[in-house]
């Protein structure tokens, strides 16, 4: 009995463990994505269907752009600067970059699936402070609000747009975890900003897996400093 109490406790964290975002708030309105594992027997959202809370462990795995999913029904109106809150309905982990990207859809939804090099960066906060082995992590903020709000590029270009809100969990020396979900977005605004090329990456493969931002050890090394993987965000200011 008492072995089985304590098995039960040791694999809870595991069956609890990981996340995805579940939901997302935009202009006051709150957009259901998926709770569930696909195929998913609730109504349509904005974001796209995802299998599974598991971690992605290599860069060049498909689920790397958004956990497997596919394409949404729906899409949420946001004006340019203004914010998209992401929320998880669970989130376990204290250690890693929060990064948020978006890809400009070529046309309709039903046609853009995120393919090729268009995704580009709008936020991410890593590392604060200089101990890796801390909870000073933008994951972290994720693990205490099970939020995270960023604006839309104020100058962005109006159009439709694929969001991707990306925790990669460091918590594992050389077993990176990477959670990503996306959702759809219809941009407005008399913007008319894009990024230059080099702020445009494929997903998958945005990064080696060995980049140094992936392949980090957290507990050893002596390194003081962190830079998550995939470049710069780009600022919005650049046509
Ligand atoms: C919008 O996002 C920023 C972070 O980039 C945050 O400081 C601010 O509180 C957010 N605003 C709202 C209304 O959530
Ligand atoms: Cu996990």
């Amino acid at each position: 009995m008492r072995f089985d109490a304590l098995s039960a406790l040791a694999l809870a964290p595991l069956v609890a463990g990981h996340g995805a975002v579940t939901s997302y708030i935009i202009g006051g309105k709150t957009y259901p994505g998926y709770e569930g594992f696909s195929p998913a027997s609730s109504p349509p959202t904005i974001q796209y269907q995802w299998p599974d809370y598991n971690p992605t462990l290599s860069v060049t795995d498909p689920k790397m752009r958004c956990n497997g999913g596919t394409s949404a029904e729906l899409s949420a109106p946001v004006q340019a600067g203004e914010n998209v809150t992401a929320v998880w309905k669970q989130w376990t982990h204290q250690q890693g970059p929060v990064m948020v990207w978006m890809f400009k859809c070529p046309g309709d939804f039903s046609s853009c699936h995120g393919d090729g090099k268009g995704w580009f960066k709008i936020d991410q906060l890593g590392l604060w402070g200089n101990n890796l082995n801390s909870n000073n992590w933008g994951t972290a903020i994720v693990y205490k609000t099970l939020q995270w709000s960023n604006p839309i590029p104020k100058n962005l270009a109006p159009g439709n747009y694929l969001i991707r809100h990306e925790l990669l969990a460091l918590h594992q020396a050389n077993t990176p975890q990477f959670y990503a979900e996306c959702a759809q977005l219809v941009v407005s605004g008399s913007g008319s900003a894009l990024p230059p090329s080099d702020y445009l990456y494929s997903i998958p493969v945005y990064a080696p897996q060995n980049d140094p931002g992936i392949t980090v050890d957290i507990y050893n090394g002596g390194l003081t400093s962190y830079t998550p993987p995939g470049g710069p965000v780009w600022s919005g200011f650049e046509f």
